[in-house]
Parts: structure tokens; C-alpha cells; sequence
């Protein structure tokens, strides 16, 4: 973080919602010259905007925000640069990307019609603007550390510390983090919806373990809620 701000606000596990995002920006009053926006990653699948919700991500970025990657925008990577079908059928068919496909107007029981092998990377042929987007979330960061915090989407290696952590570990690991984090860091994450942590499927506030780890999933696009977590003054808001 460059300049000191007011607030530092995180928000994690867009999924496509753009209106529950534009609605929570508002509802924390979220001023891009004074509060610093701290996205956690998954803007994409499974809801119907994540086209939409990555042009916000971007506007957002060049007003301040700092943006992270999360686990469903390396599932996109994957399928859309290599030509291995199983990193298509894990994206689209089994974690969502139809749903993004679709906001870019690609149907992917189309695509799949197509064949097997370069067919892959037709999508990007067909939109440019997933062509863009693609090249978005290939640059950004997996984790943000400051004095006091730990910014990522999925968690920390409880071993390791986060710069010698491997992307994929920051993005995808769940319990042995949730389990086994010991550092003296607060680590606040996404990618758990918080009803797991909380072991009680009606909530979805924010989670705060024992040993300081802070879960801000919701679970939006499941039903839940999106949070956005005010770290500076320890407030949480949400939409629904
Ligand atoms: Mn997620």
C-alpha cells in the first residue's frame, strides 16, 4: 500500500454477482481516494456477470484497488491456454466457466461441438474481450502482505511463508491452513464459504478463527451473502 488511507477494505468471491458488488461498495460507502479496496479473487462462474464484473474489477484497479487471483481464475487460465481437455471439462463443465463463457456470448456446448485439440482456444478467437480479460487475470498478484496482515485468496502454507509458497497453494489450500496456521499474522481469505468454517450452513458472516485466520466467503453466488470486511476499524459489511 503506497499512501496511507483510511480504511482497508476486502472483498472476495464476486462469482459473477454484479449487482450484490455494486450494492456492497455502496453500502460500505467505498471511496477509491480515501479507502483501499483490497479484492481477494473469483470474479468469474457460476453467476450470470462475470464478463461484467471483470470490467468493474478493472475500472476498480485503475482507481486503486489492488486485485488478487483467485482459484476459478486459474481454472480459466488453464483451460484457455493448454490444449488439454481436462483442464476445459474442470472449468467449464464442473466449476462454472459455462456461465462465464456465456456473458461473453459462447456457448460451450457449441465450442465442445468443435472438437478437441487448437478447437480449445476458440473462444478467444471468437471475443476479444475474453482475450483481454484472460490477459487481466494472468498478471495479478497472489497475495498481499503488510505489517500486520496477510491478504490471499485461499490461504497461507501454515510452513512456509507466503513468498516461497507455490501460486497454487495460495489459491487452493483449505483445511490444512484452516487447521494449522500458527503465524502471528491476521490472514484474511475467501474460497472457504464461511458456513463450512462455522460448521452451520445459515451463516455466512464473516469467520474468525482462533488463530487469526478471517474468512470473508459468504457463498453470494450460493444464496449467501457477500461481505466486505473493513479491517482498518474491524466492521463488516454485506449485501444479500
Ligand atoms: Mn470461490
Amino acid at each position: 500500500m503506497s499512501r496511507m488511507k483510511d480504511r482497508t477494505i476486502a472483498i472476495s468471491d464476486i462469482h459473477g454477482e454484479l449487482d450484490k458488488l455494486r450494492r456492497l461498495l455502496k453500502a460500505a460507502e467505498y471511496n477509491a481516494d480515501k479507502d483501499q479496496l483490497i479484492l481477494l479473487g473469483d470474479y468469474i462462474d457460476r453467476g450470470a456477470h462475470s464478463r461484467e464484473v471483470l470490467d468493474e474489477v478493472i475500472g476498480l484497479k485503475k482507481q486503486g484497488a489492488q486485485v488478487l487471483k483467485g482459484n476459478h481464475e486459474d481454472l480459466m487460465i488453464q483451460a484457455l491456454t493448454t490444449k488439454e481437455e481436462q483442464h476445459w471439462y474442470r472449468w467449464v463443465v464442473r466449476n462454472g466457466g459455462d456461465k462465464t463463457l456465456l456473458s461473453y456470448g459462447l456457448f460451450e456446448r457449441d465450442l465442445i461441438a468443435k472438437g478437441t485439440g487448437d478447437s480449445f482456444r476458440m473462444p478467444i478467437l471468437y471475443a476479444p474481450e475474453l482475450w483481454k480479460h484472460l490477459e487481466f487475470v494472468q498478471s495479478l498478484d497472489h497475495y498481499i502482505e503488510t505489517d500486520d496482515f496477510i491478504f490471499v485468496h485461499g490461504g497461507v502454507d501454515p510452513e512456509l511463508e507466503p513468498a516461497s509458497t507455490p501460486p497454487h497453494t495460495l489459491m487452493w489450500i483449505r483445511q490444512p491452513f484452516h487447521n494449522e496456521y500458527k503465524g502471528s499474522k491476521k490472514v484474511v481469505f475467501g474460497h472457504t464459504p464461511t458456513s463450512g468454517l462455522h460448521q452451520d450452513p445459515d451463516n455466512n458472516h464473516v469467520y474468525y478463527g482462533a488463530n487469526r485466520i478471517i474468512g470473508i466467503d459468504g457463498g453470494a453466488v450460493f444464496g449467501g451473502q457477500l461481505n466486505a470486511l473493513d479491517v482498518t476499524n474491524d466492521i463488516v459489511y454485506y449485501v444479500r
